[in-house]
């Protein structure tokens, strides 16, 4: 009998993301094993419950007890007053994530990081899922073999099913998609779990009622242009696991930024300038880890009406002081209305030295 194969499709596209699990956190517990296994929580000081910062996270066994990132210290001290609580080490987490993203860079496949902790492979050359699963166990075995740390993954057709997918059973989890299964996988989840879809935007889909992605794919698309602009419709689509981007593969950074959206909009500039210190401290930590220089300081603040406002200032000569991102960023943050709350603020480095002069390409992080 004469078997033919079938014939050649057009190539499925298969995404990795990989996010590490209570990063900071995970980190300070690697470094102190004595705290191994208990609530910790890294962030602000919370001064016996006095403090006004934020949470940066919480090891999961903090997370049991309602603790959470982006939270007031003094909420996460009420909630779990006998956690370990640690100030943040930028240094130690730099290192350690440019030690899990040049294991990660290393997987064949095209390579993107996307924060601190998380990044995006186009592992379209596994050919199918079967296989696809077999490099994301090898990438979660190397990843902690190599430095000692939990990550989670999620495998799928597109950027946005494998990262919802990576969240789905954390911590150490792996979660694969295939094709076939999104719209089963996707439809029970709320539909906060779709990046980008923030309180705001939840409240005003419940009007609706609708609460689950499920929900959302069978609402008519016009329905949410009409309610959101094009933010509708790139909804509309996220819910049906549909995302053309690609993997931006990048010769280097081009910037390195940090947001932070606050669990309550803060009308307190300390909390602010708190958060900016912060923020300018992990950047830092990043710059001296890959070796880089820059000339760009950019502030972002978006206020409780979405209206957003950034500003930038540019240095003649390319530097690494943290003392000047520290003091550029508070002379940035623009006078805000008195009265008016903030929900985001951000901090970005940008115009890095030329190429060539100093170690920047992503291929040399150590
Ligand atoms: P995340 O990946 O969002 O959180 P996580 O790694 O701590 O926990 P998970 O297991 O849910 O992934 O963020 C990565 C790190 O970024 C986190 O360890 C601390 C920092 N971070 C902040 O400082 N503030 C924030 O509001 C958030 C969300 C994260
Ligand atoms: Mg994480």
């Amino acid at each position: 009998m004469f078997l033919r194969n079938p014939a050649p499709g057009p190539a499925q596209k298969i995404i990795l993301h990989v996010d590490m699990d209570a990063f900071f956190a995970a980190v300070e517990m690697r470094e102190h094993p004595e705290i191994q296994g208990r609530p910790v929580i890294v962030g602000a000081d919370p001064k016996e419950g006095r403090g006004r910062g934020v949470v940066s996270t919480a090891s999961y066994e903090a997370r049991v007890f309602g603790v959470h990132s982006a939270m007031p210290i003094s909420k996460a001290f009420e909630r779990c007053p006998g956690g370990v609580f640690l100030r943040p080490h930028f240094d130690l987490y730099a290192q350690a994530s440019g030690e899990v993203m040049e294991i990660a860079q290393n997987t064949t496949g095209l390579f993107e990081q996307v924060s601190i902790d998380e990044a995006y492979l186009d592992i379209s050359h596994a050919g199918d899922y079967p296989e696809a699963r077999r490099i994301a166990v090898a990438l979660k075995e190397a990843i902690r073999n190599k430095t000692g740390l939990t990550c989670s993954i999620g495998v799928g057709p597109s950027k946005v099913v494998s990262k919802i997918a990576s969240d789905y059973r954390k911590p150490d989890g792996l979660t694969v998609v295939e094709p076939e299964h999104v719209e089963e996988f996707l439809s029970p989840l709320p539909v906060g779990k779709i990046p980008g879809v923030g309180k705001k935007t939840r409240e005003a889909l419940q009007q609706l009622g609708i609460r689950t992605i499920g929900d959302l794919v069978r609402i008519d698309v016009q329905e949410l242009i009409a309610l959101f602009g094009k933010w509708g419709a790139v909804i509309h689509d996220l819910a049906h696991g549909t995302d053309d981007r690609e993997i931006k593969q990048e010769e280097g950074y081009k910037s390195i930024s940090r947001e932070i959206t606050f669990e309550n909009d803060t009308g307190d500039e300390m909390v602010l300038v708190q958060t900016l210190d912060n923020m300018a401290a992990e950047l830092h930590a990043v710059l001296v880890n890959e070796h880089l220089r820059f000339r760009t300081v950019t502030v972002k603040l978006r206020d409780e009406h979405f209206q957003t406002r950034t500003r930038s200032k540019t240095f003649e000569r390319y530097t690494d002081d943290p003392v000047l991102i520290r003091e550029v960023s508070h002379g940035l943050l623009p006078a805000f209305q008195e009265g008016l709350k903030i929900r985001l603020i951000g901090l970005r480095l940008s115009g890095f030295e030329p190429k060539g002069s100093r170690q920047t390409t992503i291929s040399e992080f150590a």
